[in-house]
């Protein structure tokens, strides 16, 4: 190898170990955002309730539970959709938000940035009376 040759491989070498650093710095900053997280929570249909396990205890079923989440965090509200031949939906008037209708089977994601503190319902608009709870946004942490 020539010494020409020599340096031009150490360039590319040098060229190559930056570019790792830049990828690996922008994957970290990338991650900085998602530290905060995207927070996901699974709903079930099922029963004409929403059914959620148990964050505490994941063999337990929580009724028509009660959400907690902060301003600011990403939310992404799964449904699934495990109610033989009924439709459901997942709804936040007041947020605006809601899914498309959903068949047995079907899963839909509510995704949005937790508003200001507050309570919000979420609920099945075509049925409202026994499929609703809340969602309780904290302020941040
Ligand atoms: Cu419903």
């Amino acid at each position: 190898m020539t010494m020409r040759q020599r340096r031009s491989v150490a360039g590319v070498s040098l060229l190559v170990g930056l570019g790792l650093v830049i990828l690996m710095g922008s994957a970290l900053m990338g991650r900085a955002p998602g530290a905060q997280g995207v927070i996901r929570i699974e709903l079930i249909a099922q029963q004409m309730t929403f059914r959620q396990a148990d964050p505490a205890n994941p063999s337990r079923w929580l009724d028509n539970p009660t959400l907690r989440v902060r301003t600011g965090q990403t939310i992404e509200l799964v449904l699934r959709n495990r109610d033989a031949g009924m439709k459901h939906d997942l709804t936040i008037a007041e947020l605006g938000l809601k899914t498309r209708m959903t068949d047995f089977g079907d899963t839909v994601v509510l995704r949005f940035t937790a508003p200001q503190p507050g309570t919000y319902i979420y609920l099945c608009s075509i049925h409202p009376r026994l499929m609703r709870g809340q969602l309780i946004v904290e302020p941040p942490s």
